[in-house]
């Protein structure tokens, strides 16, 4: 690469929404969804029917608070709770509450890639809960790692909900995993949430919905593109495509190209070429059974010590422990 094309391609989002473009077959990743509009998007999906993941969750962690917040619980030292993609915290709120009124000593160190996601949390929950240590950051997963490691004083309980994983592929899940095992001591906690196989209509409609709003979160990274880069997507040439594959537990998400068309990113001096139905592939959402987390936990080094599901079994809190 010249001198000139790398100074080009300075961030991050430049860089990877270049080499995405330039691809065959095209990609874009997920984590460029979630800006403000993105996150409000995401918020509407969290409240659809179809969207079955959050309210499933939110059963786990209100039917076994008590369970959950013991094992999590350290009368010496107190603890760290940990949250990565904490989002608005609305599940997490549950659990929060009950350790706050039961005289657990602890930090809650809420994480998101989202700027606005954790600005507001970290508003909500002075409101709400004024009594709380929150000690909010912004990041990567993978960066943020990193700077857990020189978090070993006390105890660490590192929490990751809504199925989040499920963006990474098993081989990144194994390294994400592992990594998360690098910064955690004997007695700490990985608290994780995986979605799992059932119904394939069922997966695929909470993926599907016809009021337009996961397509539209979709297509965010378009209108980011546009806005941030230069770009000239014309959104109204691209349809939102799902498909579900019930053998890999994958569901893998699609803008697919409605017209040929020629799309300039000035940002980029890029121009981006389509056939009439060419793709960019934009998501997966994977989904598990014990088989497989199973699996993964032992590629990387974990021991599953308990779970806990929902009352129909679509979706599963795993305990690890290194
Ligand atoms: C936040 C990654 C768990 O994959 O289910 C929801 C994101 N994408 N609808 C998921 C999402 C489309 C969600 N995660």
């Amino acid at each position: 690469m010249t001198a000139t094309k790398a100074t080009l391609l300075n961030t991050t989002f430049k860089k990877e929404v270049f080499e995405g473009l330039s691809a065959y077959p095209k990609y874009l990743s997920s984590k460029y969804f979630y800006d403000k509009k993105g996150d409000r998007l995401f918020q509407e999906i969290m409240a659809m029917p179809e969207y079955y993941l959050t309210g499933c969750e939110f059963q786990i962690l209100s039917t076994y608070t008590e369970t959950i917040g013991e094992l999590f619980r350290d009368r010496q030292n107190g603890l760290d709770l940990i949250e990565l993609g904490a989002g608005d915290g609305k599940k997490t709120k549950v659990l929060l509450k009950y350790m706050a009124e039961n005289n657990f000593n602890f930090v809650y160190k809420p994480i998101d890639i989202s700027e606005n996601a954790v600005e507001l949390l970290s508003n909500n929950l002075a409101q709400e809960m004024p009594i709380l240590n929150v000690d909010a950051e912004v990041g990567e997963y993978f960066e943020v790692l990193e700077r857990l490691k020189g978090f070993n004083k006390r105890k660490k309980v590192i929490m990751v909900l809504g199925s989040n994983i499920g963006n990474l592929k098993h081989p990144k899940a194994i390294e994400f995993l592992s990594k998360l095992k690098d910064a955690m001591l004997p007695d700490d906690l990985l608290f994780m949430g995986f979605d799992q196989k059932k119904e394939p209509q069922k997966i695929l409609n909470a993926y599907n919905d016809d009021t337009g709003i996961t397509e539209a979160f979709n297509k965010n990274v378009l209108t980011r593109i546009n806005r941030e880069l230069g770009g000239n997507f014309d959104l109204n040439k691209f349809k939102h495509w799902e498909v579900y594959d019930p053998e890999t537990g994958t569901a893998k998400s699609f803008l697919v190209a409605t017209k040929a068309m020629e799309v300039s990113i000035e940002a980029l001096k890029l121009t981006v070429n389509f056939d009439q139905w060419e793709t960019i592939h934009t998501e997966i959402s994977q989904k598990y059974d014990d088989k497989i987390v199973g699996w993964l936990a032992e590629e990387a080094g974990l021991k599953i010590e308990t779970s806990f599901t929902d009352k129909k079994e679509y979706y599963k809190d795993y305990v690890f422990r290194k």
